[in-house]
């Protein structure tokens, strides 16, 4: 399979994120993507391609404006060092604008349009390692290690090509995700996470969350027990794929998120490092045009191992 990558991401790297209201080290390290890359180019996973520039419009469809425009002009207006936070436009506080973060976002967003031209391409398969990641970036606003939101934005792009589902199996909710379509029926969404009752992104992501309008019932939320081992999810994720397969989309987005396992820092199921090749197994047993999208998971230490499990279940 394709992976696309660029280490336009390294110039974003804030200093800090907030937890009531102390500052402590970013959990959203640029250590991550390169684990990862490391992890593809050791086990020869793919060919790496470098994202094609795409125009700020496909941002736009999905971010509004002004929110586009502020983020560009506060990461260009920023000092080597700065760290702006708070403003306007972020929801909360794990999202620090620096000098380099528009960049670095736009950059993602690049690499996952170039993932969403292969699969026009007929690839059947691509991985865009996108960072920062985007789930949680909403119309106006950054937040929970997200600015752009990589995903929403490639979806929307494939929309015009044929019916698109989102399969979000990152620890979080993805509320900007599930936002952006709320009230759309050609793009289904379908997220297990964390019970917002007691998780980030708290208030969004429950079950009885299924669309609205002409999208109702476009929309599947699956809230787990933090309890919830390797079997359980297993499970669940079976009965998810059964929504996927029964909408029989042109084109599948996995936002992949890593932060399920037992031992991550910021999330923690209790998956365990055998998970992650049974669930890439199970998704690519849809045998739908695929692409996989970086979306959280901080674990430095295992993060390179369980992606490269999942992403070769994709292979060939
Ligand atoms: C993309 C993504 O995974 N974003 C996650 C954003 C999570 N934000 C903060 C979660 C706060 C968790 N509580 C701190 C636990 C420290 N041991
Ligand atoms: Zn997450």
């Amino acid at each position: 399979m394709k992976v696309v990558y660029t280490d336009a991401h390294r110039q974003h790297n804030p200093p800090f994120e907030i937890y009531d209201d102390v500052k402590v080290p970013y959990a959203e390290t640029a250590a991550r993507a390169e684990v990862i890359i490391a992890t593809i180019r050791e086990q020869q996973i793919g060919p790496i391609v470098s994202p094609r520039d795409h125009a700020l419009r496909y941002i736009e469809a999905i971010h509004l404006p002004e929110y586009v425009r502020s983020l560009r002009r506060h990461s260009q207006q920023l000092d080597t060092n700065g760290v702006l936070y708070p403003s306007y436009f972020m929801s909360d506080t794990y999202a620090p604008v620096t000098p380099g973060t528009f960049a670095a976002a736009r950059a993602a967003v690049d690499a996952a349009l170039t993932g969403a031209d292969l699969l026009l391409h007929e690839e059947a398969a691509v991985y865009s390692l996108c960072r920062p990641p985007g789930h949680h970036a909403a119309h106006h606003s950054m937040g929970g290690y997200c600015y752009f939101n990589n995903a929403a934005i490639a979806a929307n792009y494939l929309s015009a090509h044929g019916r698109v589902a989102i399969l979000d199996i990152d620890y979080h909710h993805g509320n900007g995700t599930q936002d952006a379509f709320y009230d759309r029926a050609d793009v289904l969404y379908v997220s297990l996470h964390a019970d917002p009752a007691t998780a980030y992104p708290y208030g969004s992501g429950f079950a009885h969350e299924t669309g609205r309008g002409k999208g109702r019932g476009f929309t599947v939320n699956v809230p787990l027990p933090k309890t919830t081992n390797d079997a359980d999810y297993l499970r669940v994720l079976r009965t998810a794929l059964g929504y996927i397969k029964k909408f029989a989309p042109e084109y599948l987005i996995v936002s992949a998120g890593f932060d399920t396992f037992i031992d991550d820092p910021i999330g923690g199921l209790r998956l365990t490092h055998h998970a992650y090749s049974s669930i890439g197994k199970a998704i690519a047993g849809l045998s739908l045009p695929t692409m996989i999208i970086q979306e959280g998971g901080y674990n430095v230490s295992h993060l390179g191992s369980i992606v490269g499990d999942f992403l070769k279940q994709f292979q060939g």
